[in-house]
């Protein structure tokens, strides 16, 4: 098991399988691992995604080629980050220093770094709560994310919306929303409002598999393709919401077709692959300067971790879990890399001691940075 890998599983959430419901679903149309009508093993399972590591492998590797050095090693960078930074926020919270909600992003970080890294420091993003990786590649400081995770005066909203609320209008970087699927509207808005004012503006707008079946979705999309928004839709497909899978709460499994309701270009993604990630927002920005028109990507990945610090997992199993990690998108972009000849160990090293050494320079300075005075209580509050 790769290195980035193990240490994550030991920390992931017990499923178990003895109610029957985290028993490890799997699809009758396609399902690739499906030989003659017959369910597969878990073994056939885990089998199947190594070999697709190696074909994803082959595509990743002609992308790299095409890529600038300084950025294969930033996204590099900033992936190793996330992971480190988030595995940080896990010992801290169960240490108690952090409250509330937390929810993480660890097996997410090529959705968010693929696409984040091919826009203009101009151009808006807008999240869910899983929003950490995001706040941070869009500019905003570790120390001022892991600040605000503390709920401290050093935040990026001076402590006062935690994990789930990171916001910069300096970054342009609009949430952190709590409310499932509540940014789809405001970032259509956002979109609208740049196309009203005429600035070269595209706008990111992340969120869950389980926000598609609300109105708001299909509303926004309906508006941003008739009034030709210069917008992405990036729906992260982790396949669950909470505790539910998208089989139990969805008709259809294909997320980025429902796109074609709408005439809206559309593309589905593998989440575990950043250049893939990277490729297709590139097209989807393309489209949005160019013609003004929006984009929806099904980014498909995994969450590795419990939907937030306090999720028992109870509903799917062991083996489901190792099956992603065995695709991790950081050991595939790694060994990807490592075979272009473009980074060496020593190189993978050296990123390593600097994310590790930029979290640990975020939790001195979280710990450090006073709580809010009192006097701050009413300021900046809107009800
Ligand atoms: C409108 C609304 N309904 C329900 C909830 C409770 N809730 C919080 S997270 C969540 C699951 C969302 O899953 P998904 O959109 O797939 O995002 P993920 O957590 O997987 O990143 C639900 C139902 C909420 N916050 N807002
Ligand atoms: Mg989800």
């Amino acid at each position: 098991m790769p290195k980035t890998a193990t240490a994550t599983k030991k920390k992931a959430t017990t499923p178990s399988s003895k109610n029957g419901s985290g028993a490890l679903r799997t699809r009758a149309a396609g399902n690739p691992a499906q030989k003659n009508g017959k369910t597969p093993s878990e073994a056939d399972i885990v089998e199947l995604a190594k070999s697709e590591f190696q074909k994803r492998r082959k595509s990743q590797l002609e992308a790299i080629k095409k890529t600038d050095k300084k950025i294969l090693r930033e996204m590099l960078y900033q992936m190793v980050l996330g992971r480190r930074f988030e595995e940080k926020c896990a010992e801290v919270y169960r240490m108690g220093k952090i409250g509330g909600f937390c929810h993480l992003y660890i097996g997410q970080e090529a959705i968010a770094i693929g696409s984040m890294l091919a826009l203009k420091p101009t151009d808006m993003v807008l999240t869910s709560y899983r929003d950490h990786v995001q706040a941070m590649v869009k500019g905003i400081s570790p120390e001022a994310v892991m600040a605000e995770l503390y709920g401290k005066e050093g935040g990026c909203v001076k402590g006062k919306g935690g994990s789930m609320h990171m916001f910069s209008k300096e970054h342009e970087f609009y949430g952190g929303h709590g409310i499932v699927g509540g940014q789809i509207g405001v970032g259509t808005g956002m979109a609208y409002a740049a196309k009203y004012k005429g600035t070269d503006q595209v706008t990111l707008c992340f969120f869950g598999e389980a926000a598609v079946n609300q109105g708001i979705f299909h509303e926004s999309l309906n508006m941003a393709q008739l009034w030709k928004l210069p917008i992405i839709y990036i729906c992260e497909n982790n396949q669950y919401g909470m505790g539910t899978s998208q089989e139990r709460a969805m008709s259809t499994r294909n997320i980025a077709k429902k796109a074609d309701a709408f005439e809206m270009a559309n593309e589905f993604v593998d989440g575990m692959d950043v250049m893939a990630v990277r490729e297709a927002t590139l097209r989807a920005i393309e489209r949005a300067r160019k013609d003004g028109s929006p984009t929806l990507l099904e980014v498909r990945a995994y969450r590795y971790m419990g939907h937030s610090m306090s999720d028992p997992g109870n509903y799917r199993t062991r083996e489901e879990i190792a099956k992603y990690q065995e695709r991790d998108p950081i050991v595939l972009f790694k060994d990807s890399l490592k075979e272009a000849k473009v980074f060496s160990d020593k190189d993978f090293d050296a990123i390593e001691k600097q994310a590790v050494d930029e979290t640990a320079k975020a939790v001195a300075f979280a710990e450090e940075s006073p709580f809010p005075s009192e006097s701050e209580l009413l300021t900046d509050v809107f009800a």
